[in-house]
C-alpha cells in the first residue's frame, strides 16, 4: 500500500493485513489519526471514550505484531476495544455503534472472527487465553494468544484464579498488563499499590535476565527512570509477584511509544511459556479533557469533541434518577444510624456513592472489580452488629451468587442489596443487562425482594429493607422514573403489601416496578384494574385472591426474564391455591436482547404500553373466541 505522508492513513486500512504492510514509523501517525477519529466518533455514539484513547499504541503495535485472527487477542472488559475494531473492518460501520442493529460496543464473536471471545464483564480474559493457548497446544497449532487486561480488572479474583493455574501449567500465553492507574475511577488496593511501588523504583531490587534480553537497547520506562535517577544500576527485577506466579515479567514499559511496544511484543511473540507484559499508559491519553477526568470519559454520552461538555449537561434540565434517589437515601440514612456501612465493587460512580465516599469515608468501601468478596465482606460485618448496604449493578450481582445464597441469605443476615440497573439498561447490551436478578433472587429462602415504581417508592423502600432483620434487595432500574417527588417523612412500606392503583373490570395487571407508567396508560384503554405489586417475595396473596376472583384474565408485567421471574412466582402460587383464572405473563422473552436504546428494547419486548395493549386485546379476543366455542 502506497500513500503521501498528507493523506490520511487510517482511510486506507480495512484488515490488519494493510496494516501490517505500512512502514513501523508510519504508526505513530496512525496513532494520531485514530486518536481524533475516536474522540469524533464517541463524541456522536457516546461510549467508552478514556480507556480507548488509552490503549491506541498497543492496540497498533498488537494488530501490528500478531497474526490476526488467527493469533488471538482478547480483550478484557472489551470496552477498549474501539480501535481494534476500526482495524479490523469495522471503520465505516463504526458510527453504529451501540445503537439498535449497529456493532455492539463491545467485542462479539457473531460480529467478527477477529473478536476472539465474547465479553463485557471484566476479568475473564486471561482464563478464556488459557483455554484457547491449552486447545491450540492440543492440536500441535503454533497460534499465539494474547490477554489485555487493564490494573483495574486485574484486582478481581477470577484474574488470579487463572494466573495461578496458567502458571503451574507453563501454558504458552502473553498477559499484556495495561496499566493506567486507574479502574473507573482511582483504582484501589495492595495490588494498585503494589504496581505503583513497581513504577516508583522502589521494589527494584534483584536483576533478572528474562527482562533483560527481551527489552535490551530499548528505551523502556524503566530505563528512563534509571536515567533520571542515578541509583538505579542495570536492568532489575520488579514483577517477582507474577514471577511467584510462574509468569516471565517483562516491563514497565511506555505504553505510548510505538517502537517500544513493536519490538518487545516481537520478542515476546517468540518466547514460549507464560509472559506477562506490564505495559503504562494514560486513560484518556491525548484528549485533554479525558486526560483530566477520565473517570467523567470512561462512559460517556454524546458531548462536544472541542470543550469536552456533556451534550446532555447543556441542554435539559438534571433530572433525579434512581441512582440519585440511592445516594440521597444512603447518607440521610448513615446520619441516623453510624451502623450503616456502604460497600461497592467498584462503582463509585454508577452507584450513586460519590457523595457518601467523601462525607463518611471511613464507612466506605470501594473493594475493587471483587463483587464476590463485596457480598461476604458484608455479611461478616453483618454477622458482628454492622448494617451493610451493598451497592451494586444487577449484572454485577450475578458473579457473586453462591456468596448471595451460602454467606447471606443462608445465615438470615441483614444486609441490604441496592440493586441498580435491573431490567433493561440500553446501548451496553446483553452483557450488562440486568435481566435475571428477579428470577435468580427470588428463589432463595429468607430474601425480601421489593421492585419500586417511581423514586419516592424507591426511597421507602430502602428504608424499609434497611430496617428487616434479614436480607434484603431493592431492584431499580437504569435512569429516572416517573418524577415522583420524595415525600419530606418518608416511612417504610409494609412488608408484602400490594398497592391497587386503579379498579377496572374484567382484566387486571399486576406490575412489578418501572413498567407501571406503561401499564396504566395501557389500562386506561382497557379499562382494566392495576396493581402495583411492589414485592416480588413476599407476594400479597391476600391481594392476589381477591383480584384473581373478581377478574377474568390476569396479565403480570415485569421488565424481567418471564422465565421464573415476578410473573412465574404469581403463577405457582394461583397453582398451589388452585385458582384457575387465565394468566398472561409479560417481561423478557427467552433470548438475549441486543443494545439498542432502553425505549428500543422495551419495545422490542413488548413492555410499552402500547404494545401491553395490543398483546392484551388479542389475548381477550382468544378467550372471547374460546368461549363462543364451548358455547
Ligand atoms: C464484573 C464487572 N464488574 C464491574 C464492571 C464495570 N467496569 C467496567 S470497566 C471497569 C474498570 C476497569 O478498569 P481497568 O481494567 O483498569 O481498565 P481501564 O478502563 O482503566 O482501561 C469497571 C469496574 C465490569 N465490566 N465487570
Amino acid at each position: 500500500m502506497s500513500s503521501s505522508p498528507d493523506s490520511n492513513l487510517l482511510d486506507l486500512i480495512d484488515s490488519p493485513a494493510d496494516l501490517r504492510a505500512l512502514p513501523q514509523f508510519r504508526l505513530r501517525q496512525l496513532a494520531k489519526e485514530a486518536r481524533r477519529f475516536l474522540i469524533e466518533l464517541v463524541s456522536e455514539t457516546g461510549g467508552h471514550l478514556a480507556a480507548n484513547l488509552g490503549t491506541v499504541e498497543l492496540t497498533l503495535a498488537l494488530h501490528y505484531v500478531f497474526n490476526t485472527p488467527d493469533d488471538r487477542l482478547i480483550w478484557d472488559v472489551g470496552h477498549q476495544s474501539y480501535l481494534h475494531k476500526i482495524l479490523t473492518g469495522r471503520r465505516a460501520a463504526m458510527d453504529t455503534l451501540r445503537q439498535k442493529d449497529g456493532l455492539s460496543g463491545f467485542p462479539n464473536r457473531n460480529e467478527s472472527e477477529y473478536d476472539s471471545f465474547g465479553v463485557g464483564h471484566s476479568s475473564t480474559s486471561i482464563s478464556a487465553a488459557l483455554g484457547m493457548a491449552i486447545a491450540a497446544a492440543r492440536t500441535g497449532s503454533p497460534r499465539r494468544v494474547v490477554s489485555i487486561i487493564g490494573d483495574g480488572a486485574m484486582t478481581a479474583g477470577q484474574a488470579f484464579e487463572a494466573l495461578n493455574h496458567a502458571g503451574a501449567l507453563d501454558a504458552n500465553l502473553l498477559v499484556v498488563l495495561n496499566d493506567n492507574d486507574m479502574s473507573i475511577s482511582p483504582n484501589v488496593g495492595g495490588l494498585s499499590n503494589y504496581l505503583a511501588r513497581i513504577l516508583s523504583g522502589r521494589t527494584y531490587s534483584t536483576v533478572r535476565e528474562g527482562s533483560k534480553k527481551v527489552l535490551q537497547n530499548m528505551p523502556t520506562m524503566w530505563e528512563l527512570a534509571r536515567r533520571a535517577e542515578e541509583h538505579m544500576k542495570g536492568m532489575v527485577v520488579p514483577g517477582t509477584l507474577f514471577e511467584e506466579l510462574g509468569f516471565n515479567y517483562i516491563g514497565p514499559i511506555d505504553g505510548h511509544d510505538t517502537d517500544a511496544l513493536v519490538k518487545t511484543l516481537r520478542n515476546l511473540r517468540a518466547l514460549s511459556g507464560p509472559q506477562l507484559l506490564h505495559v503504562v499508559t494514560r486513560k484518556g491519553k491525548g484528549y485533554k479533557p479525558a486526560e483530566i477526568n477520565p473517570c467523567k470519559f470512561h462512559g460517556i454520552g454524546k458531548f462536544d469533541p472541542l470543550t469536552g461538555m456533556s451534550r446532555s449537561d447543556a441542554d435539559a434540565a438534571p433530572v433525579k434518577t434512581y441512582t440519585g434517589v440511592f445516594s440521597d437515601w444512603v447518607c440521610t440514612m448513615a446520619d441516623a444510624d453510624d451502623k450503616l456501612i456502604a460497600i461497592t465493587p467498584a462503582m463509585r460512580e454508577g452507584s450513586g456513592l460519590v457523595e457518601f465516599s467523601k462525607r463518611y469515608q471511613d464507612r466506605y468501601f470501594d473493594v475493587g472489580i471483587a463483587e464476590q468478596h463485596s457480598l461476604t465482606l458484608a455479611a461478616g460485618m453483618a454477622c458482628d452488629g454492622l448494617r451493610p448496604v451493598v451497592a451494586i449493578y444487577s449484572t454485577f450481582l450475578q458473579r457473586a451468587y453462591d456468596q448471595l445464597i451460602h454467606d447471606v441469605a443462608l445465615q438470615n443476615l441483614p444486609v441490604l442489596f441496592a440493586i441498580d440497573r435491573g431490567g433493561l439498561v440500553g446501548n451496553d447490551g446483553p452483557t450488562h443487562s440486568g435481566n435475571y436478578d428477579l428470577s435468580y433472587l427470588r428463589c432463595i429462602p429468607n430474601m425480601t425482594v421489593m421492585t419500586p415504581a417511581d423514586e419516592d417508592e424507591c426511597y421507602r423502600m430502602l428504608t424499609t429493607g434497611f430496617q428487616l432483620h434479614s436480607p434484603a434487595a431493592v431492584r431499580y432500574p437504569r435512569g429516572s422514573g416517573p418524577g415522583v417527588a420524595l415525600s419530606d417523612s418518608p416511612d417504610s412500606i409494609p412488608v408484602g403489601k400490594a398497592e391497587l392503583r386503579r379498579e377496572g373490570k374484567d382484566i387486571a395487571l399486576l406490575v412489578f416496578g418501572s413498567p407501571l407508567a406503561a401499564a396504566l396508560e395501557a389500562a386506561e384503554r382497557l379499562d382494566a384494574t392495576v396493581v402495583n405489586m411492589r414485592f416480588v417475595k413476599p407476594l400479597d396473596e391476600a391481594l392476589l385472591r381477591q383480584v384473581a376472583s373478581q377478574h377474568q384474565r390476569l396479565v403480570t408485567v415485569e421488565d424481567n426474564a418471564v422465565r421464573g421471574g415476578a410473573g412465574s412466582a404469581v403463577a405457582e402460587y394461583l397453582a398451589e391455591q388452585g385458582l384457575n383464572v387465565p394468566l398472561t405473563l409479560l417481561g423478557i422473552p427467552d433470548e438475549f436482547i441486543e443494545h439498542a436504546s432502553r425505549e428500543q428494547q422495551l419495545e422490542i419486548c413488548g413492555l410499552d404500553a402500547d404494545s401491553i395493549y395490543q398483546r392484551i386485546q388479542r389475548e381477550m379476543a382468544g378467550t372471547i373466541a374460546t368461549l363462543r366455542a364451548v358455547d
